[in-house]
């Protein structure tokens, strides 16, 4: 079941062109045909695999919303829809999707030189290479002013120390994105820059993060960079301070807020069809009122949040959206798809733990996607300091 076909209780489909709704059902049909039969095998063997990544780069997924290198050059809800069919087959799907698109393309395409545009987007966009984003370290997470990596001016080129965990797609990535402070700018987060650095450059090392539970289609990787010397090209020249990689996790974390209804609409209908197939004490188990409560809450939140999605895509349309609007759907969105995919798991009894049912996989995901982009409890906090005007994060 697709996120329309069968769960639209607030007609949605109305507020959407011909042309967002070709996209979605487009990207629909692939996902049926191509992801959602990898997703299951990939979760178990931990891998990401090959095929995925060539079945998003057909769709166009790969920054759908850039202009020109041959993006599609999509709206916000055309884009989003996308994303939305994407991790309805799997979060660590959407994940790669997301880093490639919003947080390795969008930022050469915001701040990058154009010869950086013009030597990676057409890569980056065919999926004949993935790029990883690298901010968290292993002692700075939700806070990552506190960064360590450092990068030295040493000529005409750039030395960059420091350890990076929790990368996205680092194990495979051609490109890497390295946040660092810049020596000589201060300690603050005005000296924060990007590099490109080729993963195959000297110094660079990369080793898989294992024994993960959740997310396990997706490639995390720790990097360790020893004296990493690139050109002084490499930096990413319109990126200053942490703004700069705050801003490509807004594009990232709407992108989630999305993808998260994905995730709890396949949720919804694995627990729909099992209690409607399924009897205990004499009647299906869809019949009973306790069954029907999960199921139609699962319904009403879905609908509301498919709602939200496209009223935070109009706004990022016409430049309205702020990052609080995009704080309050991350953390919203995500908790609904974790309430829905628990509570599918129990419907589903004993054969819920089981993976050839999605709603335990996506419980598990749903893990880790509460805590990446920003924990939920760190957008509670920015919709606290939104609320009140005091800061309480520290
Ligand atoms: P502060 O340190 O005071 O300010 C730094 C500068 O950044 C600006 N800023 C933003 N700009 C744009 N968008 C946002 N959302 C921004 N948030 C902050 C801020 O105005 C300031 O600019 P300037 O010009 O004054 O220097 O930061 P703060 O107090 O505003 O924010 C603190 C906090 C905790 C919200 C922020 O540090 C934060 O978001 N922390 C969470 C870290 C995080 O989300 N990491 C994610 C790593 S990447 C990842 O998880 C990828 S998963 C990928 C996948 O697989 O899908
Ligand atoms: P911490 O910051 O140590 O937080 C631990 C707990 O303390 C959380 O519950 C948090 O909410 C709470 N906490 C922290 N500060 C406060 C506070 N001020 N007040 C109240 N509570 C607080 N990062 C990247 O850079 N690139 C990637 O591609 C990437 N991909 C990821 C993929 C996976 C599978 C995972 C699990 C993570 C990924 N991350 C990535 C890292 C992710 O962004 C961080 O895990 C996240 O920002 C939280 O940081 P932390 O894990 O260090 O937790």
């Amino acid at each position: 079941m697709n996120c329309h076909a069968e769960l639209d209780p607030l007609d949605v489909s109305s507020l959407l062109s011909t042309d967002e709704k070709r996209h979605r059902d487009e990207t629909a049909r692939i996902v049926d045909e191509e992801l959602l039969p990898l997703a299951a095998d990939a979760f178990e063997k931990g891998e990401m695999p090959k095929a995925a990544v060539r079945a998003i780069a057909r769709m166009g997924a790969f920054g759908a919303a850039l202009k020109g290198h041959g993006c599609l050059g999509l709206n916000a809800v055309a884009a989003g829809l996308m994303v939305q069919e994407i991790e309805r087959a799997d979060s660590g799907f959407r994940s790669c999707a997301s880093v490639q698109s919003s947080l390795v393309m969008w930022p050469i395409a915001s701040f990058g030189s154009p010869e950086q545009q013009d030597r990676w987007l057409p890569k980056l966009r065919a999926g004949e290479a993935l790029g990883c984003f690298a901010l968290t370290e292993p002692l700075s997470g939700s806070d990552p002013a506190s960064m360590t990596t450092r990068a030295r001016k040493d000529g005409d080129t750039y030395v960059i120390n420091g350890h990076k965990r929790w990368s996205t797609n680092g194990l495979s990535a051609e490109i890497a994105i390295i946040w660092a402070k810049l020596e000589g700018e201060g300690d603050g987060v005005k000296a924060v820059r990007g590099f490109l650095v080729e993963t195959a450059t000297p110094g660079f090392v990369r080793r898989p993060i294992l024994g993960k539970m959740s997310l396990r289609a997706s490639e995390s990787a720790e990097l360790l960079l020893t004296d990493v010397r690139v050109p002084a090209s490499a930096m990413l020249p319109a990126a200053r301070g942490l703004g700069a990689p705050l801003k490509c996790l807004n594009e990232a974390r709407l992108g989630i807020s999305w993808g998260a209804v994905g995730a709890a609409t396949a949720c919804y209908a694995s627990a729909r069809d099992y209690t409607k197939a399924r009897s205990q004490f004499g009647k299906p188990l869809a019949a009973f009122q306790l069954v029907q409560a999960k199921l139609a809450q699962m319904y009403s939140d879905i609908g509301t949040a498919q709602l939200v999605c496209v009223q935070l895509g109009r706004l990022k349309e016409r430049g309205a959206l702020t990052p609080v609007q995009v704080s309050l759907a991350k953390r919203a969105h995500v908790a609904m798809a974790l309430d829905t995919a628990r509570a599918a798991r129990e419907l589903l009894g004993a054969n819920g733990i089981l993976l050839e049912h999605p709603p335990i996989r996506h419980m598990m995901n749903l893990e880790t996607v509460r805590t990446y982009e920003g924990t939920h409890d760190v957008h509670t906090l920015v919709l606290g300091r939104q609320v009140t005007g005091l800061d309480a994060f520290s």
